[in-house]
């Protein structure tokens, strides 16, 4: 019998699919399971993190399958975005063929790996019959002023030659190609994701139990609610105020200069006549192309250029001179902050550099602090002193009773602020959904009709070689006819940030196929929330958040039955490569197809699961493959020496304890104990390395038992019920191997509608247990004892034991220490 991993995982290939083994429908009585993996981008070729995270994916699956539950497993196409456009550039393909032939090229990939997925729900976003449903949405949203139109300073990556959502610009630089991001203005599709900031940050305890934690810390600072006050300062010698958001009002005693926002509307009139216009717009111009995460780096160099005016801090009366500068940002609070030295490290720094006074209002306990001396902020809190009538309150009493004054003074009021900010859609890129809106100079912006969806993208269009969108060039496009007026209108050219594919797409597996709606409620109903869903951590923040919005709208829109989308989430770690993140311009990638073509599905999967527990990053090696090779045809040799010794059995079916001798029943009982563990390791944390690592254990002990039990019938048996359970244990992991062989092994039907072995808790339990001897806990002895044994014995047999003997020898005994079962400590001097 040879182990021939390309022909029989083909020929299961073929069976599973011939027989539909993994399709699914929402009218079933079982409970149901909706496993879920992130969708992959048509990128070109499977990768192993691919694998990884399907390899994860598909074990649940098919453990919950086994469990009784009717398990929907469904894959799709991420299919629109930029590297499509780029790759046609550059190869003079059409973005639409060149995707096209990635999904097929990856979906050949995919079916060779075996995975449990119900093919009939595939679905890939590029395709109309998708896009169709995401334009209604946006009319939806449209309707419910959930979009809107506005101009705006954009991140603009110069490269991509488009805007980019805050979320993609990670420290300064565009997400996809690292290029410096620039600020232009323009007039963008905003979705209106700040309308639920508060019920996306409240939502988040429904997630605490199902989601890491990290990941919910992420989210939590993202949306960033931040409770405080907004003040008035009146600037002297003029009718106007600037108002600043601050988060420590109990402070405002300690303020002793003003900051501004180099983009601030004042700026102007505040500088005009001072003589200091042309240091200030020097300054302007040099802090207007920072973003957002040059702020937040820290080892941004704060600076300003003052103004030349004052303003009235209007608890203290102290003047306050204005500074424009650097770290204050436009969009955020209100472009205006209240420097308080003594309590906030920027603006202590900024301080000592400025030569600005530093006073003290809040005291910690103990020593009182010295502005003198003082080398760094002190921002924790404290009693307030040098605050006039608030002096001696707690600083967080304070706080209250300051924004209540505001109030009643009518200088400022209690404010929340959020850091989460809309998020524009607007891409002038080709290769996207269109956006469903027309402009005509008569009515202005028209929605189209919902009824006229979907709005094609055109795919008989030029590509630029510069990377511009052909749209706005492709008059078959964007002419149309005005359908309020019947006048001529022009098309909207802009195209929908991919992400917005990624947020729904969920939902639409719950009905795939459906050409009249989005989804029908019976199936949303039965599928949702997603129980499971498995992916990279790197989407921690973007696509979840935007996810989760499109639930709670889509819901408020009357289409979603649920408030979150995803109950559980596994963010599963990296395969690296020596230590460092596989690419392909480092060159140190491992191509999983060769890798198949080598070892075979089942190997490749096996190692991603058993080299680490899924959170964790693992290097991959050779040695680790090929000792996952090793397991895999160590597994088979044992079936093939066994079938045809050993009778058919069921998992965990030999015979009772009476009619098994001590070495069966040794493998019975480590049989039964296998199945628990493995079944506990994957049920409660996912641990498939260490539910592999059992199951070695278990087909060891059979490598070690089988030519003694292969001699008596009931020893045959337990060989037979042992094998069996192998093979249905490693079937989520190694599901075309275990086919085999448990058909070889004369099994009817497929393992894939098999049920997951059940152990007797009578078989866990063992016939002898060994108990350790110590003296003053030093390691002296070890019996063998029978599993139900008197404790009084066992004491016995300790201070007998030769060994023992020797070293309570001339000592006085104090104390025995029993732990029954385990250990007999005697403390002795
Ligand atoms: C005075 C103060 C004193 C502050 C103190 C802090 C400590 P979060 O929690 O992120 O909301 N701030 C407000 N608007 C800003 C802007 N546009 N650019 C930069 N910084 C801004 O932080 C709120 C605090 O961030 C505010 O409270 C303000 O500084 C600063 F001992 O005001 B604080
Ligand atoms: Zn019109």
């Amino acid at each position: 019998m040879q182990y021939t991993p390309q022909e029989i995982e083909r020929r299961w290939q073929k069976k599973w699919e011939e027989n539909k083994a993994f399709s699914c429908s929402h009218t079933s009585e079982k409970p149901k399971y909706f496993c879920l993996e992130m969708f992959p981008y048509p990128s070109g070729n499977i990768h192993m993190g691919h694998v990884r995270n399907y390899s994860i994916a598909d074990v649940v699956a098919h453990f919950k399958r086994m469990h009784g539950f009717n398990v929907l497993h469904p894959i799709g196409w991420d299919a629109f975005g930029l590297p499509a456009e780029n790759a046609a550039i550059k190869n003079g393909i059409h973005p639409a063929k060149w995707t096209y032939a990635n999904i097929d090229n990856m979906r050949a990939q995919l079916k060779r790996l075996g995975f449990s997925y119900d093919w009939d729900r595939e679905i890939a976003t590029c395709h109309p019959d998708y896009y169709k449903w995401e334009q209604l949405f946006f009319l939806k949203f449209l309707e419910k002023d959930l979009v809107y139109r506005k101009k705006a300073l954009q991140n603009w990556c110069p490269h991509c030659n488009t805007v980019l959502a805050n979320e993609q610009v990670v420290d300064g630089l565009c997400w996809r190609c690292d290029a410096a991001v620039e600020q232009k203005e323009l007039t963008q599709w905003f979705v209106r994701i700040t309308a639920y900031a508060d019920a996306l940050l409240q939502d988040l305890e429904q997630l605490e139990t199902g989601w890491p934690e990290r990941v919910i810390t992420m989210q939590r600072n993202w949306i960033g609610k931040s409770i405080g006050a907004e003040i008035r300062f009146a600037v002297e010698g003029s009718q106007e105020a600037i108002t600043v958001f601050t988060t420590r009002q109990d402070t405002v005693f300690g303020a002793t200069f003003m900051s501004i926002a180099a983009t601030h509307p004042m700026v102007a009139s505040l500088v005009q006549g001072t003589g200091k216009e042309a240091e200030v717009e020097a300054f302007a111009q040099k802090t207007a192309s920072l973003s957002r995460a040059d702020f937040e780096a820290d080892a941004f160099e704060k600076e300003g250029a003052f103004t030349g005016r004052y303003c009235i801090n209007p608890f203290s009366g102290e003047k306050m001179p204005i500074y424009v500068a650097n770290f204050v940002l436009a969009e955020y609070g209100t472009g205006a902050v209240m420097g308080v030295p003594a309590h906030d490290q920027r603006d202590f720094d900024f301080a000592r550099k400025y030569n600005l006074p530093v006073r003290v209002v809040i005291q910690p306990e103990g020593p009182p602090l010295d502005p003198a001396t003082m080398t760094e902020a002190y921002p924790d809190p404290g009693t307030m002193v040098n605050s006039g009538e608030y002096n001696g309150l707690a600083n967080e009493e304070g706080k209250l009773r300051i924004a209540n004054s505001l109030e009643a003074t009518g200088n400022g009021k209690h404010t929340v602020n959020w850091r989460l900010r809309d998020w524009n859609i607007s891409r002038q890129r080709y290769w996207g959904a269109p956006i469903p809106i027309m402009y005509c100079d008569t009515c202005g912006i028209v929605p189209e009709k919902e009824e006229n969806l979907p709005v094609r993208l055109p795919l008989d269009v030029v590509t630029n070689a510069d990377g511009r969108s052909p749209l706005p060039q492709t008059p078959a496009f964007y002419e149309c006819t005005c359908h309020k007026c019947g006048g001529k209108a022009h098309r909207e050219t802009d195209t929908m940030d991919t992400f917005v594919e990624s947020s729904w797409y969920f939902a639409r597996y719950t009905d795939a196929r459906n050409e009249a709606a989005p989804f029908t409620p019976e199936a949303l109903a039965y599928w949702l929330p997603v129980d499971q869903y498995i992916g990279g951590v790197e989407h921690a923040i973007l696509h979840l958040l935007y996810a989760r919005f499109f639930t709670k709208a889509l819901r408020d829109c009357g289409y979603l039955p649920v408030d979150e989308p995803f109950a559980n989430l596994l963010t599963q770690g990296m395969v690296l490569m020596g230590g460092a993140k596989m690419s392909k311009s480092k060159g140190n990638t491992v191509d999983p197809t060769e890798m198949i073509a080598k070892y075979g599905a089942d190997t490749v999967r096996l190692f991603c699961l058993f080299a680490a527990p899924p959170e964790r990053d693992f290097d991959w090696t050779d040695s680790g493959i090929e000792g996952a090779n090793r397991f895999v045809n160590r597994v088979w040799r044992l079936a093939a020496e066994l079938i045809g010794q050993t009778p058919f059995m069921a998992p965990c079916s030999a015979g009772f304890t009476g009619e098994l001798g001590p070495k069966a029943r040794e493998l019975r009982h480590k049989e039964h104990s296998t199945v628990k563990k493995v079944g506990e390791d994957i049920r409660q944390r996912f641990q498939f390395n260490t539910a592999i690592a059992a199951i070695m254990e278990l087909v060891n002990m059979m490598y070690q038992v089988k030519d003694e039990l292969l001699l008596e019938d009931s020893g045959k048996a337990a060989l037979g019920s042992a094998l069996a359970t192998v093979l249905h244990l490693l079937f989520p992991i190694a599901p075309h191997l275990c086919e085999e062989l448990h058909e070889k092994m004369g099994g009817q039907g497929s393992l894939a509608a098999g049920t997951w072995p059940q152990y007797k808790e009578e078989a866990l339990e063992q016939d002898t247990v060994t108990i350790v001897l110590q003296v003053n806990g030093k390691l002296r002895g070890k019996i063998e004892a029978p599993a139900k044994h008197d404790e009084a014995w066992a004491r016995q047999q300790a201070l007998e034991d030769p060994n023992m003997k020797k070293h309570l020898e001339g000592v006085t005994i104090r104390k025995v220490i029993v732990v029954p079962g385990k250990l007999i400590n005697i403390v002795a001097n």
